[in-house]
């Protein structure tokens, strides 16, 4: 059963596929995977490489486009793979999404998936967590990201990497340009926001603040403020990331 999956999910384009028991699941934030499929057994998780002249492109546009790529291939696969689940085994099988929606009441203003992908990912054997917080895979390194099915299948866990892939050689926490990962074992989310995704929900709030006190006159040249402009586009493309640096400085894996 498992090796019809992972071949079925390869010829979709995933790069790695690994399985988890629920029970070997666990994250202290996101809620209880029963909560959103209540017969859950197991979790299969697949993994995408993302484009290396893509990542590493000077172009901000550059590393996006490749992101959208994947991002509609998972979206894409969530709905055929599940779907090939349920009619090849009558199990059913809820996909997870890959970024968003996410809750964004509160407490959790849109900080914390519904299921970790991180912690599914370490789970079904495919990586280990690194000192940027993210999983390396011992193929693709950090240039990896992740999506995962909750099923009813009692799929038992693949075999957890116990190898330590991360050499701490502090490139990750250097390199970052919000100082987001200065303290070990945490990633300060709003200052990696910032600068990751500064035409997100920080920004557009700014912006409307700003809008909102200006004089009449002022709001109409605000309108053709270049920052409007782009929180105009990045309302319909989707979350917009403008910083890759973690993923990209991370030496392991690179060939
Ligand atoms: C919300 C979110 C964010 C938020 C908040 C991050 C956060 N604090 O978790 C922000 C916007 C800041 C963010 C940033 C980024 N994200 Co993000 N994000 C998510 C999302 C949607 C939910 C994450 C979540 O639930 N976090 C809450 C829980 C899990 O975090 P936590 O329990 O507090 O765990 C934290 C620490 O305790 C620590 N941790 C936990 N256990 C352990 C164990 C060890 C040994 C260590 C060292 C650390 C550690 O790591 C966590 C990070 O702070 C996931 C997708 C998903 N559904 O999982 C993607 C996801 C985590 N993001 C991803 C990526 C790639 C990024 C960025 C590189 C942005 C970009 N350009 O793509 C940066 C990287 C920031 C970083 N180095 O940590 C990928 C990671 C892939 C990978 N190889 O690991 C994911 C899985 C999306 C995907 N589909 O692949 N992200
Ligand atoms: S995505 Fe950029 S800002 Fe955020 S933690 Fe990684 S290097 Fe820092
Ligand atoms: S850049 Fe270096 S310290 Fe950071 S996760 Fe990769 S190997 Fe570890």
């Amino acid at each position: 059963m498992k090796e019809k999956i992972r071949e079925y999910a390869m010829t979709l384009g995933a790069d790695v596929v690994g399985f988890a028991a629920a029970a070997d699941y666990s994250s202290k934030k996101a809620p209880d995977l029963k909560k959103i499929l209540p017969t859950v057994q197991s979790l299969i998780v697949l993994g995408y490489r993302e484009l290396d002249g893509s990542l590493e492109s000077p172009n901000l546009r550059t590393g996006m486009t490749a992101r959208l790529g994947v991002m509609d291939l998972i979206k894409k696969n969530n709905y055929l793979l599940a779907r090939f689940i349920e009619d090849n085994f009558h199990a059913k099988t809820a996909p997870v999404a890959p970024s968003y929606p996410l809750d964004m009441a509160p407490p959790v203003f849109g900080l914390t998936g519904d299921v970790s992908l991180r912690h599914a990912a370490v789970a079904a054997g495919l990586g280990v967590f690194g000192r940027h917080n993210l999983v390396i895979n011992p193929k693709y390194g950090t240039r990896i990201v992740f999506s995962a099915f909750l099923t009813e299948l009692p799929l038992k866990s693949d075999q957890p990497i116990m190898e330590e892939l991360c050499d701490n050689c502090n490139l990750c926490v250097e390199s970052c340009p919000a100082k987001a990962l200065a303290e070990e074992g945490k990633t300060d989310a709003m200052k990696c926001l910032r600068v990751s995704q500064p035409n997100g929900i920080g920004g557009a709030m700014s912006f409307l603040n700003k809008f909102i006190s200006a004089s009449e006159e002022d709001k109409k040249k605000l309108l053709f403020d270049p920052k409007f402009f782009s929180l105009y586009q990045a309302m319909f493309m989707g979350f917009e990331y403008h910083c890759f640096r973690c993923m990209t400085v991370c030496p392991v894996g690179r060939t």
